[in-house]
């Protein structure tokens, strides 16, 4: 039997989704982030030493990382759905999104967090504010915003000509990415990329995705 540990609002909501594709067997232990710092509990720690989320137990012991989780799954349970491609193209394309995901399009969006959060708390004293709105802006303005914005005009050109990230059918790559293109769109950052807009609609509307969503519980995408 599979167990997901399963943190509110966190990526291990597209792990549930996934399961629910492959109609695997699957138990969900719930964690619940601080109310304070949003970090997972100690006890997940207990689970994986990391203490982040996903983490799935399998037979062969606890697998964390989203990306190693989903090719677990896919290698060991994908028959007719979800498979990984077979024909060349779709398979590149399938490695590259995989990828892409945690390693290209997810730092900017944590860094954009983390930075936002730093300027809430270097706003008091007042006269500290204009300092730190400055350091924060800056480096936002000089890296991860461009970079951010590159990567989102080449999904959206991507998507525009692709129902799926690989092949003709969803796949593994398609869980990797939800995350991030739902999180843009909920946070209006997607507001001017019709095609990723209209992706995340699509994922959203599937049964799979819908089921998931009433298993894991709350889950805020931005
Ligand atoms: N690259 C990892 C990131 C894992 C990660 O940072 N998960 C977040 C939830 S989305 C987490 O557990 N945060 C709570 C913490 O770090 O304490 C993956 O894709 O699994």
């Amino acid at each position: 039997m599979l167990t997901l540990h399963h943190l509110n609002n966190s990526r291990s909501q597209r792990i549930l989704w996934l399961m629910e594709e492959l109609e695997v067997d699957y138990d969900i232990a719930f964690y619940q982030r601080d109310s304070v710092t949003n970090l997972a509990p100690d006890s997940l720690r207990a689970v994986h030493p990391l203490g982040r989320s996903p983490v799935l137990s399998t037979p062969h012991g606890a697998i964390a990382e989203s990306g190693a989780i989903v090719e677990y799954l896919v290698h060991n349970y994908a028959k007719d759905v979800f498979a990984t491609p077979t024909e060349a193209e779709a398979l590149q394309q399938y490695w590259f999104w995989l990828h892409f995901a945690e390693g290209s399009l997810m730092p900017p969006l944590v860094a954009n967090l983390v930075l936002e959060k730093a300027r809430q708390k270097g706003s008091k004293p007042f006269f500290i504010k204009p300092i730190t709105d400055k350091l924060v802006d800056g480096i936002l303005n000089a890296y991860y915003g461009p970079n951010l914005a590159q990567s989102l005009r080449y999904v959206e050109s991507y998507l525009s000509k692709n129902t799926w990230f690989a092949g003709d059918e969803p796949t593994g790559a398609d869980v990797q990415m939800i995350f991030p293109l739902e999180s843009l769109v909920a946070s209006g950052r997607a507001k001017d990329f019709a095609a990723i807009q209209s992706y995340v609609k699509r994922v959203h509307a599937r049964p799979a995705y819908k089921a998931a969503l009433e298993k894991g519980g709350e889950y805020a995408y931005a």
